[in-house]
């Protein structure tokens, strides 16, 4: 996958994207990360990027021909280009899967109070990553993409991590556990140490329905259940074993 992040500020993303998972993506060649820097298109002797709005108000805006510049040299014919905005759809996993399948993502990143909106027609998706205002665009780039690149084939480690997550589909994960067995008088669940494993499988998705129903009931709203989850749920809540 390629991803062009369009932003004043490329060196925010410097190191983010230079350690653990997505380091070892890139040196694999799984992912082509490219930072734009907006100011580069920018033509005038001041090379000025941003300016006044028209009718007067707070703060600057990202220059329309600037900004179209910056994107101009990046689109290619299946590229798909997200603008960060508290206005945009909430991210959420099943969007993040949608644009893991994409060959070419564009993200821009807007500062200051924003861009001008003539360069709308060019954005194909506005994407939140929540109900919140920051200061520029270039954080919630950074959730995003971290969010997508851990869905690309042979990023993460072993194939089970991605797999177990579509298994359990919108739930929250189960407790885990590592060494030692006992822990400031904590033990292991005993079921952990059986070695049964389909003991142990039911255990974790009961686990995960008990965790989503007692932290993030809003979760269960969206999602429909398989027979197995209705018999655990019952057990859950008619106490039945
Ligand atoms: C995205 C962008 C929050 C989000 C953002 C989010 C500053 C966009 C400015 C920048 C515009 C204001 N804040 N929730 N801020 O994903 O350039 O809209």
């Amino acid at each position: 996958m390629k991803i062009d992040i369009l932003t004043l500020f490329p060196d925010m993303f410097f190191s983010p994207f230079d350690e653990s998972i997505i380091k070892k993506a890139r040196e694999k060649a799984l992912l082509d990360i490219n930072t734009i820097n907006i100011r580069d298109f920018a033509r005038d002797k001041h090379r000025q990027v941003d300016d006044y709005p028209y009718g007067g108000g707070a703060g600057m805006l990202m220059k329309a021909d600037v900004l179209t510049a910056a994107i101009e040299s990046s689109r290619s014919s299946g590229s798909w280009l997200i603008y960060m905005s508290p206005q945009g759809k909430v991210l959420n996993q099943a969007h993040v899967e949608e644009l893991a399948g994409k060959k070419h993502l564009i993200i821009l990143c807007g500062h200051y109070e924003g861009i001008d909106e003539r360069v709308m027609e060019f954005v194909d998706e506005e994407i939140s990553i929540g109900d919140y205002i920051l200061t520029g665009g270039e954080i919630p780039a950074m959730v995003l993409l971290d969010s997508v690149v851990r869905l690309i084939p042979g990023v993460l480690g072993g194939e089970e991590s991605a797999q177990e997550e579509s298994f359990s589909r919108g739930l929250l994960e189960y407790p885990h556990y590592t060494r030692p067995r006992e822990h400031r008088g904590q033990e292991v669940p005993e079921i952990l140490l059986s070695g049964h494993h389909e003991n142990i499988s039911l255990w974790r998705k009961k686990q995960s329905l008990i965790r989503t129903l007692l932290k993030r009931p809003d979760l269960l709203l969206e999602r429909s259940f398989s027979d197995e989850e209705k018999k655990l749920l019952e057990e859950i809540l008619f106490d039945r074993e």
